[in-house]
């Protein structure tokens, strides 16, 4: 087989290049072929200095996360950048595209690093729930600082190579088209200069405070993840001390994570929203529709959300509403949304005018005949979106798309109502839908394919992670989240508390519990209003105007900040109704509560895949990572329900009554995970 690694001489200067598609990962084949460049390179008395670059899209983008958990094969990275930096003759790192992780360790051993302006610097081995293992953690604060380190390594967001050259991790840039050929003349002026610059050779220095700081001012974001504690802790111990009682560190730690389990879920997820990308029966070379213009359907909050992605990702807009008030409202809600990330200096003044720029408000229907993507966003009404999806036949233009952004309605019902099925698709987006990450593609008895690759091709662009599901009241997020609802309520009913259920769900990770989402989203939200209804606790609620956050009152009090604490009348109302119906009271465990209304979303995930209703368990997994805020750590619903067990789920399952789905079942009964 064929190295990946190629080594070839200009004069006395050797090129390192490594081609490893698609992203120069640094498999078992790379690491050797490097360390046997370098060896050819200290041998060969013509040569005096080397660069190492890659072929394709990228600079190394770390270890090869294939190989881990299984038997390492020698060399090992540490090793292989141990000997890299060891070289007599200097090495010069030759940066383009990102490197990361492993690829940014490559670089720190490195004698001299040099990068194209558009090159990215990171360590998000804490995205994988892990810590930089090859001397990243040791060479990162001897070459930028310790406060710098503690940013890359401990946040795991890359930054841009200006950035790097600030802070010492870049020595030069190169022009953008002349990255080989600078690095070669950086490499000739440097072949002579000795000592040679080690970065494991150099001091550490560290301010008091700064640990206890960065600690403090990134709790909220750290909370739960084993890695980021782990990251600063192996700095924090070994800053000061050689670099071979450091390294001994950073591998003890770094093999601790591994062998965790918030590791092996982190890589789960990694693998798990690249997999949803991809549709099983639809081939990867389908013949996209061009989508050059996108026409949404309502200026709401949802409408306006939506318009954002595209008009930020450069693609003109059609707006449609009914009145100009609502129209107005609508595209001034988009503008302020702009200008807020302007302040927060996330976009320049002119990005948000170029954003807005694309933007076409209208009250015309008929404007949208201009449109290859058409979404519709008005209130959640079958009657409603059967009528505009009729209209939208008659004059949307041949082979546009039709899309619905409802989050449970029947896709087929909604396609029924036109003559071109093949074209209506669901796009569920999240609410904000500007932020948030999650994109449920809803795919119709007769979506056409092509219809299918377009919009997850769409959703790349406007950076969304796409899940495909089918035709369920639901689809799979909020149908899961249903039977959650059901059972947090009925637990209040028998004797926990609102405080105490969504401090289980806060424990476990989630960013709220049940009751905090209701009073974030609305308590009044599907309510008859009705005042004089009052059929429930949440009636109950409403009737007394407690319709969550926005009016300071809901299942909390809120003081002006929105500060919840727990509400003497709502104990009461909950007392009432406890005894109005003679609901038999009991003490409710914390364990019961993970048993009713978690392990009740594992078994209605079971039933989702049983019916064909998601294409793999791991796309379960992706929509509540990315639509709900579960935590990362524990992989989604069905990655946990392989980590607790599933003859525990189907006990906890049977213990409390549930009708367990036979998908659940068979695997248990065949010793199967789910993931
Ligand atoms: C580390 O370095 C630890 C070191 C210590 C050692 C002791 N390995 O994301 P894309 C695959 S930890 C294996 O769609 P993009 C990916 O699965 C690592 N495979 O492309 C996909 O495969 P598919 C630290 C990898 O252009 C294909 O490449 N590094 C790896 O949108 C394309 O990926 C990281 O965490 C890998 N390291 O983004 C970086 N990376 O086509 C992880 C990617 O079969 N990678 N693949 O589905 C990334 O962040 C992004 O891939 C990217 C490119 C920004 C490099």
């Amino acid at each position: 087989m064929t190295s990946p690694i190629t080594t070839e001489r200009q004069g006395d200067i050797l090129v390192i290049t490594s081609n490893n598609p698609p992203v120069n990962a640094l498999g078992a084949a790379v690491r050797q072929g490097l360390d046997a460049a370098i060896k050819e390179l200290n041998d060969d008395d013509s040569l005096k200095a080397a660069v190492i670059r890659c072929e394709g899209r990228t600079f190394f983008a770390g270890a090869d996360i294939t190989e881990f958990g299984k038997p390492m094969q020698e060399p090992g990275l540490p090793t292989v950048v141990d000997t890299i930096e060891a070289s007599e003759k200097p090495v010069v790192a030759a940066v383009h595209g990102t490197a990361l992780g492993g690829g940014c360790e490559v670089a720190l051993a490195c004698h001299y690093r040099i990068a194209v302006p558009s090159a990215k610097f990171g360590l998000p081995e804490v995205k994988l729930g892990i810590l930089p293992g090859a001397g990243g953690t040791q060479r990162l604060p001897r070459v930028a600082g310790v406060q710098f380190a503690l940013e890359l390594a401990a946040k795991g967001d890359p930054v841009s190579a200006k950035a790097a050259q600030a802070a010492g991790l870049v020595d030069r840039l190169a022009g953008e088209d002349s990255l080989t050929a600078d690095a070669i003349a950086y490499a000739r002026k440097m072949a002579d200069a000795r000592p040679l610059p080690r970065a494991s050779e150099k001091p550490v220095t560290v301010e008091p405070g700064v640990f206890d700081d960065f600690r403090k001012a990134n709790a909220k974001r750290m909370r739960g993840f084993d890695a980021p504690a782990e990251i600063i802790a192996v700095i924090e111990e070994t800053v000061g001390k050689p670099y071979a009682e450091g390294v001994q560190r950073e591998r003890n730690g770094f093999m601790k994570l591994i062998m965790g389990t918030q590791s092996a879920a982190m890589r789960h997820i990694f693998f798990a929203e690249r997999k949803a990308a991809k549709i099983d029966d639809v081939p990867e070379d389908t013949q996209l529709r061009p989508i050059k213009r996108v026409g949404v359907i309502g200026a709401g909050t949802m409408g306006g959300g939506i318009s954002m992605n595209f008009l930020s990702a450069g693609i003109p807009v059609t707006i449609v509403e009914m009145a100009q008030d609502a129209l107005d409202r609508g595209t001034g809600v988009m503008r302020k949304n702009y200008e807020g990330s302007a302040a927060k200096g996330r976009m320049t003044a002119e990005q948000v005018e170029g954003a807005m720029g694309l933007l076409k408000p209208t009250l015309n229907f008929d404007d949208l005949s201009e449109c290859d993507l058409i979404i519709e966003a008005v209130y959640e009404n079958m009657d409603v979106k059967k009528e505009i999806f009729g209209k939208l036949d008659t004059i949307a233009k041949p082979g546009a798309i039709l899309a619905s952004n409802t989050s449970y309605l029947n896709i087929d019902e909604i396609a029924s109502a036109t003559n071109r099925p093949g074209d209506v698709v669901g796009m569920h987006f999240f609410s904000p839908a500007n932020v948030m990450k999650l994109l449920e593609i809803v795919r119709g008895a007769k979506t056409d394919k092509d219809v299918l690759a377009t919009v997850m091709d769409v959703a790349k662009k406007i950076k969304k992670v796409a899940v495909v599901a089918g035709v369920c009241y639901g689809f799979i997020g909020n149908r899961m989240l249903m039977p959650r609802q059901i059972e947090a309520n009925k637990l209040l009913m028998e004797g926990a508390s609102p405080q105490q259920i969504d401090k289980v769900h806060v424990e476990f990770g989630m960013p709220m519990g049940p009751f905090q989402m209701g009073d974030l989203a609305g308590v009044d939200i599907g309510w008859h209003r009705d005042p004089n209804r009052v059929e429930s606790i949440r009636d109950q609620l409403c009737a007394e105007g407690r319709w969550g956050q926005k009016k300071g009152a809901g299942f909390y009090d809120y003081d002006e900040k929105r500060n919840p604490s727990p509400s003497p009348r709502v104990a009461e109302i909950i007392a009432e109704w406890r005894e109005k119906t003679g609901t038999p009271q009991h003490d409710v465990t914390d364990e019961e509560i993970v048993e009713r209304t978690l392990y009740t979303m594992v078994n209605e995930g079971a039933k989702i895949l049983q019916e064909g209703m998601a294409q793999r368990a791991s796309d379960i997994d992706v929509v509540w990572i990315y639509g709900y805020g579960w935590p990362v750590y524990r992989g989604g619903p069905m990655f946990w329900a392989d980590t607790v067990g599933l003859k525990t789920v189907v006990a906890g399952l049977e213990k409390h009554g549930f009708e367990v789905a036979q998908l659940l079942r068979d695997k248990v009964e065949k010793g199967e995970r789910f993931n």
